[in-house]
């Protein structure tokens, strides 16, 4: 089956009640390619989870935005894998830049989570890029290819996962999404690196959104500040 386009809507920490309600409205009035074409998953924080999943339309889903490696517990602060499974919350994002970088979450530990997560049930948006120093440095394929790697490890099936890209300085080339699809080719096996959606992240927008788009390689979006504004619309669109 071909690789279906997947457009991700990262909220991040943002927003109350009332944005919420007017985003959804915003996504639940748009005119959108049918589910056959286009996968769209927003992820509100964890507190407007299940009122985004009670006003949002059918065809679109909800992710958290990360969860706890393992079983629940004396974790304070933490949110388990199972919470999201008992409140029918089928996606979570794991390893977003932005906790591997404030949180020092390391390559090993998103990769048990990622694995964890799987193993109750969840769809995984794993997310992975390189810094820009490693950028400079030139270790960009290097780097992503041992973040890969560490999940690669834990894992069997890649069915439920939506593999992101992420560089943490800005707009890509599809040059990454090639690499990686041959890295998984090569280590993982010709059907994974077959099946396996890679998603770019990284500023997208209503803009660049259909040149993005274009790259052969490149199979969706994960999408920050604009997944907040009515042009996430446009950005859903540009899968067809
Ligand atoms: C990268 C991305 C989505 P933005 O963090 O996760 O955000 O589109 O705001 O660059």
């Amino acid at each position: 089956a071909p690789r279906k386009f997947f457009v991700g809507g990262n909220w991040k920490c943002n927003g109350t009640g009332d944005d919420v309600k007017k985003i959804v409205t915003v996504l639940n009035e748009a005119e959108v390619p049918s589910e056959d074409a286009v996968e769209v998953v927003v992820s509100p924080p964890f507190v407007f989870l299940q009122q985004a999943t009670g006003l949002l339309r059918p065809d679109f889903a909800v992710a958290a935005q990360n969860c706890w490696v393992r079983k629940g517990g004396a974790f304070t602060g933490e949110i388990s894998a199972e919470m999201l499974v008992n409140l029918q919350v089928p996606w979570v994002i794991l390893g977003h830049s932005e906790r591997r970088a404030l949180l020092n979450e390391s390559s090993d530990f998103v990769a048990d989570k990622v694995a964890y997560a799987l193993a109750q049930g969840l769809k995984v948006i794993a997310c992975i890029g390189e810094t820009l120093e490693q950028r400079e440095a030139g270790t960009t394929m290097e780097v992503v290819a041992a973040q890969t790697k560490a999940i690669a490890e834990k894992i069997s099936d890649w069915t439920n996962v939506v593999l992101t890209y992420e560089p943490v300085w800005a707009i890509g080339t599809g040059k990454v999404h090639d690499g990686l699809r041959k890295w998984l080719q090569a280590n993982v096996g010709p059907a994974v690196a077959e099946s396996t959606r890679i998603i770019y992240g990284g500023s997208v927008n209503g803009a660049n959104c259909k040149e993005l788009a274009a790259q052969p390689d490149l199979d969706g979006f994960l999408v920050g500040g604009a997944s907040l504004k009515p042009e996430f619309v446009d950005i859903i669109k540009s899968a067809t």
